[in-house]
């Protein structure tokens, strides 16, 4: 043995951008490859950064494989640093370059703590560690993390590195991992849409707010929704006769279906016209005055869902409401994607009417910053505070057996704090 380890530094070119920015793809390959040059991996910890890129880390018995991506030129930078006999750190790198899709690599071997040039010392290894420490076998830990952010602000959640399900839909990006906190979690173009554990916060406030002050609720239509969440909130009302659910992503559907049977279960009641197919488009072929209520249930405003934050699109929401009917609406985070949360709350204003449209805000632990916003505008009909019946609330949150929504928690919503005042009006 000439030397204690060899590094090899590898740059690869050509590779495919889709997966130089996948952080779990990413994770599994560098496991892989270390397991095929036959090293014993101790733990691995990767993340996905802002706008792209991913680095990470897997830590060997016999020394480490690091990486750090740039989808946007279809590079990687990688470190495999083995030390021993019993590992090729040229597998590795023949294992990494067909999982990257590289056209070609270049690469350079350096011998790290060449034995001519060290001195050796006498150490009792035997003395620095007790007997348990030395029966410890080191076991595997992963440590992956799903990232949902913008330019400066990001959310975390650390999953188990098994994909369950991942599809590039002509739309957009579906996937659904597995947390550790929040259980299994829908994702589109990595932004949260629901996790397991706090999904009822979002959907019994999107739609029980305006659920509950609406006089006369036979018609439903919800835009988007596709995972299903707030179609079994609207189906909790006997009096609707018929839900409308147009969601542009089968994909989202389908992925919901086969993971997330607690949110999707109420996607084949009888009462549900599902149609797959965009909502924009449906709305500005849709009748006149056809809905009681009308739920949009959108992601971002990025990729497909960026129209159903513009002002045609809520042209056609008003015209098809019912005289007396609702919409309801996520609205961002005050805090995050604060110019589209402004924007959204004062063009409703401009087609409801100033006295017709209030927002309130709810606490999603998932979505970036917590705090979340939602809006009510009705087209003259009842009003969410002075309209509201606390008695039929709590009768119904308790019947439901409901988690968030209560009565308590309908009036406290609209109280905004005096900085989402002053975003929204201009005045606190
Ligand atoms: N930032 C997340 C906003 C997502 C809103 N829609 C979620 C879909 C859940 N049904």
């Amino acid at each position: 043995m000439s030397a204690l380890g060899r590094h090899i530094l590898v740059e690869f070119f050509q590779c495919d951008p889709d997966i130089m920015n996948d952080v779990t793809v990413i994770e599994q390959s560098m496991v892989n490859a270390s397991v095929d040059a036959g090293a014993t991996v101790i733990n691995s910890t990767f993340h996905h950064f802002s706008p792209y890129g991913v680095s990470g880390v897997v830590v060997i018995q016999e020394s480490h494989l690091a990486i750090h991506t740039w989808p946007e030129f279809r590079y990687a930078a990688v470190d495999i640093f083995t030390c021993g006999d019993t590992v090729n750190p040229w597998h590795a790198y023949d294992k990494l370059k067909a999982a990257f899709k590289a056209s070609h690599g270049s690469s350079m071997e350096i011998k790290r703590g060449q034995i001519d040039l060290l001195e050796r010392v006498s150490i009792e290894v035997a003395d620095l560690r007790d007997d348990a420490e030395r029966q410890i076998i080191p076991k595997f830990k992963r440590d992956v993390w799903f990232t949902d952010k913008d330019e400066n602000i990001a959310l975390s959640l650390r999953h188990n590195g098994n994909v369950l399900f991942r599809e590039k839909s002509p739309y957009q990006h579906v996937q659904i991992l597995d947390t550790f906190a929040f259980g299994k979690m829908l994702t589109i173009d990595n932004m949260v849409m629901c996790t397991e554990r706090d999904e009822f916060i979002y959907h019994e406030m999107l739609v029980h707010v305006a659920a509950q002050v609406q006089k006369q609720l036979k018609k439903v239509l919800v835009i988007g929704g596709g995972d299903g969440g707030t179609v079994r909130e609207v189906l909790r009302y006997p009096s609707v006769e018929s839900v409308t659910m147009v969601e542009i992503d089968e994909a989202v559907v389908r992925a919901s279906r086969e993971h997330l049977s607690s949110i999707s279960l109420e996607l084949d009641n009888p009462k549900l016209n599902l149609i797959i197919g965009d909502g924009i488009k449906y709305l500005r072929e849709a009748d006149d005055e056809s809905f009681d209520l009308i739920i949009v249930d959108g992601s971002d405003p990025v990729g497909p869902a960026e129209g159903l934050f513009g002002r045609s699109f809520y042209t056609d929401v008003y015209r098809c409401l019912k005289p007396g009917g609702a919409v309801s609406l996520q609205s961002e985070g005050p805090l995050f994607s604060s110019k589209a949360f402004v924007e959204l709350h004062q063009m409703l204003k401009s087609i409801f009417g100033e006295s017709q449209v209030n927002c309130f805000l709810a606490h999603i632990s998932t979505y970036p910053t917590g705090m979340w916003s939602f809006n009510h505008a009705t087209k003259d009909g009842a009003h969410p505070i002075h309209d509201f019946d606390q008695d039929q609330a709590t009768a119904f949150a308790d019947q439901h057996k409901l988690k968030y929504y209560n009565a308590g928690i309908h009036q406290a919503a609209f109280a905004l704090p005096t900085f989402v005042q002053t975003m929204l009006n201009g005045k606190s």
